[in-house]
């Protein structure tokens, strides 16, 4: 990839309503990204290989557990902290803040908010490291946007569990150490349980072949009469309930972070445009690239307030469900258009890899079609609005 000369916009001064340590928090993170993963991004995703030397570096800015307590080994930090983190994270590239949020929202906040004292010692600090990486089950061959149909399932076998079944499209599978699994047990009720890497029965094939995440590894978790022992399953909730709230944590991480691809695109495109000379002209001084630019630049600022506002919502305990909602449909949806748009503005140059923006491009039609897909977050805010679920 040719030098990273981001320089992140900020039209309406946010910065004077972020603290000055949201700044800083922020300022680390953009600096590791731009000194860390910027140089060796693109040949991973070329060669569709997920940067394991990335790990430590995520662990350092505090993006594995941003709002975990310290005494757990988290960073202890706001919601506004940990949106500016994927923020940035994304603005070098969505996958590797798939690992982020997946390791932070859906591995250690289950574990943190379900799990028993010995689990959250256990596992948590090492998460919070890095030394452990985890991964989180919920999806199925077939039940995707649907998951309270999942076959997966446990039986009490006395001192321990028999776990049976495959899910599916799972970040970080292939390298995880642990895997939080959402399953059914007899009496058809959803729990999570923490399946460990070396129990027997226990496979995590990866997903090749992907046009998107490429950076990311995806893979299945396969279990076949995996015997778990009763203290890893996760006692503090059960029902759908438990997955979807630590989806909501995640979701909202995804609302800032696409603020980062969605950045990253028109900076690298205001750059071109005015860099680029057709017809003895910079092509920033046609009309109809300054429209382009013009209303990217103003996408990302209403995307940038929705999630500050957010932000303030979670860090005050009222943030719901369907806004969270609004704000991951909303904020990827303008990211993929602005992708779209600013990979025009390059002409030919745009699809090559000396440029980042047909990576995000790639990356983002599976960020808005993970964590709930555009569809089902539409109808998650027409049911608050309407009270009516359209789903079935
Ligand atoms: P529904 O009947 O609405 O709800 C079932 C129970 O759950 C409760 N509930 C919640 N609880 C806590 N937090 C939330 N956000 C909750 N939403 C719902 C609800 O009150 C109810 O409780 P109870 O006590 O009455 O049983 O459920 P439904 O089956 O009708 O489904 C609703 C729907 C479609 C919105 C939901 O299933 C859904 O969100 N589907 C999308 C699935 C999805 O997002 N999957 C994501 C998989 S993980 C992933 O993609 C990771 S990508 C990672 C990365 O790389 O970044
Ligand atoms: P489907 O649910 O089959 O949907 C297909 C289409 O039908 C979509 O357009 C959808 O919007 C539409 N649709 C479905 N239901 C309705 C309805 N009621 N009304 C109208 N339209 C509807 N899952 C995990 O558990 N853990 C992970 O770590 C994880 N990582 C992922 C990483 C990648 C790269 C990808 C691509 C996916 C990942 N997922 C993960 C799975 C992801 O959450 C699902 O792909 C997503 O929830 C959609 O499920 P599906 O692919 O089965 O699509």
């Amino acid at each position: 990839m040719s030098q990273d000369l981001f320089q992140a916009p900020d039209y309406y001064n946010i910065d004077d309503l972020l603290t000055e340590e949201h700044q800083l928090i922020r300022q680390a993170a953009r600096d590791w990204v731009k000194r860390d993963v910027s140089p060796i991004i693109e040949e991973a995703a070329q060669k569709a290989e997920f940067p394991k030397s990335i790990i430590k570096g995520l662990a350092e800015i505090g993006a594995f557990g941003p709002y975990i307590p310290e005494e757990y080994g988290g960073a202890g930090l706001d919601q506004i902290s940990y949106g500016l983190i994927m923020q940035e994270i994304e603005r070098g590239d969505s996958g590797v803040r798939s690992t982020a949020s997946v390791q932070s929202s859906l591995v250690m906040f289950p574990i943190f908010a379900y799990g028993t004292e010995e689990q959250k010692r256990k596992f948590l600090p090492k998460l919070a490291t890095g030394e452990m990486m985890g991964s989180f089950g919920l999806t199925e061959p077939d039940h995707g946007s649907n998951p309270s149909g999942m076959t997966t399932n446990f039986k009490d076998q006395g001192d321990h569990y028999v776990l049976n079944g495959a899910k599916m499209w799972i970040s970080n599978s292939p390298f995880c150490d642990v895997a939080v699994v959402w399953a059914k047990n007899e009496e058809g009720r959803i729990h999570g349980l923490i399946v460990e890497r070396g129990m027997e029965g226990f496979s995590t094939p990866e997903t090749h072949n992907k046009w998107s995440l490429r950076a990311s590894a995806t893979g299945e978790l396969l279990f076949n009469n995996v015997k778990v022992p009763k203290e890893n399953i996760l006692p503090g909730k059960s029902g759908l309930g438990a997955p979807l709230s630590c989806l909501d944590s995640a979701r909202y991480g995804i609302a800032w972070g696409a603020i980062g691809a969605a950045m990253d695109c028109y900076d690298t495109a205001l750059r071109y445009a005015k860099e680029r000379i057709q017809f003895d002209k910079p092509i920033a001084s046609y009309q109809l690239q300054q429209k382009k630019l013009a209303e990217m630049i103003t996408d990302i600022t209403k995307a940038q307030l929705l999630a500050l506002r957010l932000g303030q919502l979670k860090n005050e305990g009222k943030a719901t469900t369907a806004q969270i909602s609004m704000a991951k449909r909303n904020n990827v949806e303008m990211a993929i258009k602005i992708a779209r748009e600013a990979r025009q503005v390059l002409g030919g140059m745009g699809i090559v890899g000396d440029y980042s923006i047909m990576r995000h491009m790639m990356n983002l039609e599976s960020v808005i079609t993970y964590e709930g897909t555009h569809d089902i977050h539409l109808l998650i805010t027409g049911m608050d609005i309407t009270g009516i679920a359209a789903f079935k």
